[in-house]
């Protein structure tokens, strides 16, 4: 739906919504998530436009909209893939701000790349933004966009959503470029965090590295307020309820209870396959577990999903080794024939499947080392409607924040993931229902449509000078789609 003038609400991340079946097909499929669906449905309501990488780095013919939404490609050459995407925001800031649990690595070319990606993202939005649009950027790999944008176009209303934890001072300082990314982030009139701890992080940085003045929650900026809240993420409440409903996926958790030899106990584990998500540090306690008598193949069993991810990283392709390494290990000296201890999925799957599996589950296991929120153990909390169920739920996780009723453990302590383990599959049923019902109530709160709605209200209220700019410079911010240009004197 293009608009001569441009659109009023843009959409900017680093994937567009939709991907090719197959590298070098030409068949595009949605994108699964609650977070396309949201955001989808928002720019809907608005006639929107969505901006971002198609996930080739060849040129291909993407489809101009999805499900009634315009699509914009930015596109991203083999280099850019390898030292943006997988240097600088997969080995640079991926672990930096996920408390260096591997070592980032600082490459000046990886850098040189984020930053002529992050150009090229906000020129493209810039071409394409009506005169005072809105337009809402999303996560770590476009931290330099917001700042970029409103060089080139100050008539816009600038949000910023971090999916990921923003590092506490002492981490962040690691960073060579630790003041450009802030002054980046510094450009939103809005910056958005899923806990209230990584906003507080972020401000005080902002103070420290730029030395802008403020409270946690708003920041004076060059004389325009910058606004710093916690809007934790949620998910799609009412698809899964309808799913949970469904007599075929009721019927496939039965079956999947039978497959695996109708035990006592089912455990499950569903990650992306990532050293942030503890995959091994839960399977090194289901093994001690097995090999001190508390478990007993046939009678518990262990579902773990690792969802293929970043496949050509090293990190990646040895935390899959070893992982494997650890299942066959138990597998080997606690199954037995016909009945592993632990299954082990390395795929993708359907939404519905992964529903079935959360409904066949007693027990789910989210033990991340750090993680931005975790959708995985709200989507378990919004499938146990009878209120059966336990969530072993890492401290390290954001939605730990809210989810206090969980089995809240340290994933590090070995030990103490092993009793909390315990715990939770022993524990009287009429405790673990209220614990349930707890968890349910949280979740309920508020769901992902609701998430996107409070954000972009609250980016609506943000900097009256903006409307005042959009009113009087119609003239003054046609043309200004270079950085370029910019740079050479064509606009200060
Ligand atoms: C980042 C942050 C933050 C998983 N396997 C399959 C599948 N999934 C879906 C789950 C869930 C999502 O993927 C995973 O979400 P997470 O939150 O656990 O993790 P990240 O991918 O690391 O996401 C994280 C999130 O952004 C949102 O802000 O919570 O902290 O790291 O929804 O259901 N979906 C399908 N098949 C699978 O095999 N269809």
């Amino acid at each position: 739906m293009a608009q001569r003038e441009g659109f009023q609400l843009v959409v900017v991340a680093n994937r567009l919504p939709v991907h090719l079946q197959e590298p070098g097909d030409q068949s595009w499929l949605p994108s699964p998530g609650g977070l396309v669906s949201a955001l989808t449905q928002v720019l809907q309501a608005h006639e929107g436009l969505w901006i971002g990488w198609p996930g080739v780095t060849e040129s291909c013919q993407h489809p101009a909209d999805f499900e009634g939404i315009a699509l914009e490609a930015v596109q991203i050459s083999r280099d850019e893939y390898e030292d943006f995407y997988l240097g600088f925001s997969n080995a640079t800031l991926w672990p930096l701000y996920h408390d260096a649990i591997r070592s980032p690595s600082f490459q000046r070319r990886w850098w040189n790349a984020y930053v002529a990606v992050n150009e090229r993202f906000a020129e493209v939005t810039s071409r394409h933004a009506a005169i005072g649009a809105t337009v809402w950027i999303h996560d770590y790999q476009l931290q330099l966009v917001p700042e970029l944008l409103r060089r080139l176009r100050p008539d816009l209303r600038i949000g910023f959503f971090l999916h990921i934890p923003f590092p506490p001072i002492e981490l962040f300082m690691q960073l060579p470029w630790r003041r450009r990314i802030v002054e980046g982030l510094l450009g939103s009139d809005l910056i958005g965090f899923q806990e209230p701890h990584a906003a507080s992080n972020f401000s005080r940085i902002a103070r420290r590295l730029v030395g802008v003045t403020g409270t946690d929650t708003r920041l004076d900026r060059l004389g325009r307020t910058v606004r710093v809240g916690a809007y934790p993420i949620s998910i799609d409440i009412a698809r899964i309820a309808r799913l949970v409903e469904s007599s075929e996926v009721r019927a496939r958790a039965i079956q999947i209870r039978s497959e695996l030899g109708n035990p006592e106990v089912v455990l499950l584990g569903v990650d992306r396959l990532d050293y942030t998500k503890g995959i091994q540090h839960r399977i090194s306690a289901v093994a001690e577990l097995f090999a001190d008598g508390v478990l007993e193949a046939g009678r518990h069993v262990m579902v773990q999903v690792a969802v293929p991810s970043r496949e050509s990283d090293p990190h990646y392709e040895r935390e899959r080794r070893l992982l494997e390494q650890a299942v066959s290990e138990v597998n080997g000296e606690h199954g037995h024939v016909g009945r592993p201890a632990v299954h082990y999925l390395h795929q993708n799957m359907p939404f519905e499947e992964l529903v079935a599996l959360y409904l066949a589950a007693d027990v789910m296991l989210v033990t991340p080392l750090r993680d931005g929120m975790n959708l995985v153990a709200k989507e378990y909390v919004a499938c146990r409607a009878d209120l059966t169920g336990r969530l072993v739920l890492s401290e390290f996780a954001g939605a730990a924040t809210e989810m206090r009723a969980a089995y809240l453990v340290n994933p590090h302590d070995l030990d103490e993931l092993k009793d909390t383990i315990t715990a939770a599959i022993s524990a009287d049923p009429k405790a673990a229902r209220r614990r349930m019902s707890r968890l349910r109530r949280q979740v309920a709160r508020r769901d992902v449509y609701e998430w996107a709605d409070d954000f972009l209200n609250d980016l609506g209220t943000t900097s009256q000078q903006v409307d005042e700019l959009a009113e009087g410079t119609h003239d003054d911010v046609r043309g200004r789609h270079s950085l370029a240009h910019l740079l050479e004197g064509g606009h200060a």
